[in-house]
């Protein structure tokens, strides 16, 4: 195994540019998400443990947004339904490359996994097929705002009746006390994770054009409007947030 690549990408003064999920991201991707969003490997675990709640026999999964896959390899873990697919897309070209290789290997050393195919294409373009699980891990945050109903309803049409999404996002609080505790609170995270104030700052300019972040009451809205009858919040690590909604 390689050692995991440390991310040092905004640790020295840098020209303005907006973040993207180029190379040089997918390069230190691990590294980077584990540092910055408090709860990511406690939702990737506990997604794998419900999964097979709602996972059915002839039908696919849809990993949206899956970067490297780890949502995908935690569902390949733990789902055991028959004829069963998982459909992963990611819409940056290196995320994809780099999920590919890791899951050819996967598939050398292990038997009976259900199977994955990995796409590069962009979630908002994308037909789905009847699926008996959706999940949007930290990815609806990047998506125009003005597309998000569109693509959520979308996933309930195609969202078998006892089938599930789930979704986590950053999000931000209406009370602005609430705000600023829990917004302190996850830079105290990001220091402990060894990020300087220069790499903080940096990277916050670089991802505000690109990451906007709703509310849960937003998010809950919006899903109804979608055709969601029931959403709920089932964890919370700071203002990191994971949702089911149910059809
Ligand atoms: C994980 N789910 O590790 N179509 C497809 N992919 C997109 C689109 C789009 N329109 N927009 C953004 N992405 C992962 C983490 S990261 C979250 C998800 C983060 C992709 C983008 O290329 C990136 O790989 C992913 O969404 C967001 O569980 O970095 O904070």
């Amino acid at each position: 195994m390689q050692p995991q690549p440390i991310d040092t990408i905004f640790s020295e003064k840098r020209k303005k540019i907006d973040f993207a999920f180029n190379e040089e991201v997918v390069n230190v991707f691990s590294d980077m998400i584990k540092r910055s969003a408090p709860g990511y490997p406690t939702i990737i675990e506990q997604i794998g443990r419900f999964a097979p709640l709602f996972a059915e026999n002839n039908s696919k999964i849809y990993d949206l947004g899956c970067s490297l896959g780890a949502i995908s390899n935690a569902l390949r873990h733990s789902i055991k339904t028959e004829n069963t697919e998982i459909i992963a897309i990611d819409n940056s070209a290196p995320m994809i490359e780099k999920a590919s290789q890791f899951f050819q290997l996967q598939d050398q050393v292990h038997d009976g996994l259900i199977p994955i195919h990995l796409k590069h294409d962009d979630i908002t373009q994308v037909d789905f097929e009847p699926a008996s699980i959706f999940v949007l891990n930290l990815t609806l945050q990047f998506i125009e705002p003005s597309e998000r109903l569109a693509l959520l309803s979308k996933i309930h049409q195609s969202l078998l009746p006892t089938g599930a999404l789930f979704l986590s996002e950053k999000t931000y609080f209406h009370d602005p006390e609430e705000q600023a505790v829990l917004d302190d609170m996850h830079l105290a995270f990001k220091r402990a994770n060894g990020y300087s104030e220069l790499e903080i700052s940096q990277k916050r300019e670089a991802i505000e054009n690109v990451m906007r972040i709703d509310s849960f009451e937003i998010h809950k809205e919006r899903l109804h409007q979608a055709g969601f009858t029931r959403v709920y919040q089932w964890f919370q690590c700071l203002n990191f947030i994971s949702i089911i909604a149910l059809p």
